[in-house]
């Protein structure tokens, strides 16, 4: 048997979560086209009879503009520590940006750029790299990231995935497993269904909306035959609360319906979701806020 960790690190946006529910063949880490998605460290687990991969889902490195953000990143630098392998992801149909840049100074500053390190190199997105461009990329990623251990992945169109988790495979060390067999995440199914409702609500609204959104449920109350959850949109201004609203209430509803499918799926029951918004101007500069989202390390 064969089990470890494996950090999955990178800037925003580049599919670090995607990957991570593909692997482990459950979505427990929710996705999004706009960056800052993710904002915890969430472990999905997928576990056969030859291996279990422990992942950690990190928030993507980037220029943080308010605590949240600097809270982020802090908590995607605490989870390279203890970790069995990292795997590096970039989206390869771009030259690296400054933020990659970033994120490798990170790793070398952690130790973890070294010729001996169990060290991924994730090309993702080649469902988007042009031809012409595919060999001058693939330089700069691997010249940046010091590794020529590198795999090449389309998560849009499922290209190389079997060939990353053998990688991965390769790098593990034997070990009995950490966790019992049927557990796919560590994060309670509260966190999930806020998380859901998040990610719905982050695909259908634009502009300034996703990034001064957080979610989190303030009840949960197992009722006969259904749960009841009232999850409440935590948002910045008015403007935006009139925006999770819509017009006479559409687009909550909107978010409230795609949710309530997904966590009924989940929780294999019936659920009574209330959807509540909120405004507290510049949570996203609020420690007190953050630590009450959990977003703190
Ligand atoms: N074209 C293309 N899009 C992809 C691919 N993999 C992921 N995506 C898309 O990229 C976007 C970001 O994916 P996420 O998995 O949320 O990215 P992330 O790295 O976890 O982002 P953060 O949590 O914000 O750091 C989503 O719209 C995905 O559908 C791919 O191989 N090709
Ligand atoms: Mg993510």
């Amino acid at each position: 048997m064969k089990a470890g960790v494996v950090a999955v690190i990178g800037k925003p946006n580049v599919g670090k979560s995607t990957l991570i529910n593909t692997l482990v063949g459950h979505k427990v880490s929710i996705v999004s086209d706009k960056p800052q998605t993710t904002r915890k460290r969430v472990l999905g687990i997928a576990t056969t009879d030859e291996y279990q991969m422990v992942f950690v889902d990190t928030p993507g490195i980037h220029r943080p503009k308010h605590k949240l953000g600097a809270a982020l990143n802090e908590t995607a630098k605490q989870s390279l520590h203890g970790i069995d392998v990292l795997l590096i992801m970039v989206d390869c149909s771009r030259m690296p940006s400054q933020e990659d840049k970033n994120v490798a100074q990170i790793l070398t500053e952690a130790g973890l750029l070294k010729s001996d390190s169990n060290v991924i190199l994730c090309l993702n997105k080649m469902d988007k790299l042009k031809a012409e461009d595919v060999e001058r990329n693939y330089e700069a990623y691997t010249e940046l990231f010091k590794t020529e251990n590198t795999i090449m992945t389309s998560l849009t169109k499922s290209q190389n995935v079997d060939i990353l988790s053998g990688k991965l495979f390769n790098l593990l060390p034997e070990n009995p497993t950490f966790y019992p067999d049927d557990l796919y995440t560590d994060q309670p199914m509260a966190f999930m269904a806020a998380e859901i409702v998040r990610e719905k609500a982050l695909n259908l609204t634009h502009k300034e909306v996703p990034h001064s959104l957080a979610t989190f449920c303030e009840e949960w109350e197992q009722e006969e035959g259904r749960i009841f959850m009232r999850i409440v949109l935590l948002t910045e201004r008015d403007s935006q609360k009139a925006i999770l609203l819509g017009h006479k209430g559409d687009m909550i509803k909107k978010i409230g319906s795609a949710a309530r499918s997904e966590i009924e799926e989940m929780v294999d029951q019936k659920i009574y979701l209330e959807l509540f918004v909120k405004v507290r101007a510049d949570w996203r500069q609020s420690p007190r806020w953050l630590r009450e989202l959990d977003y703190l390390q």
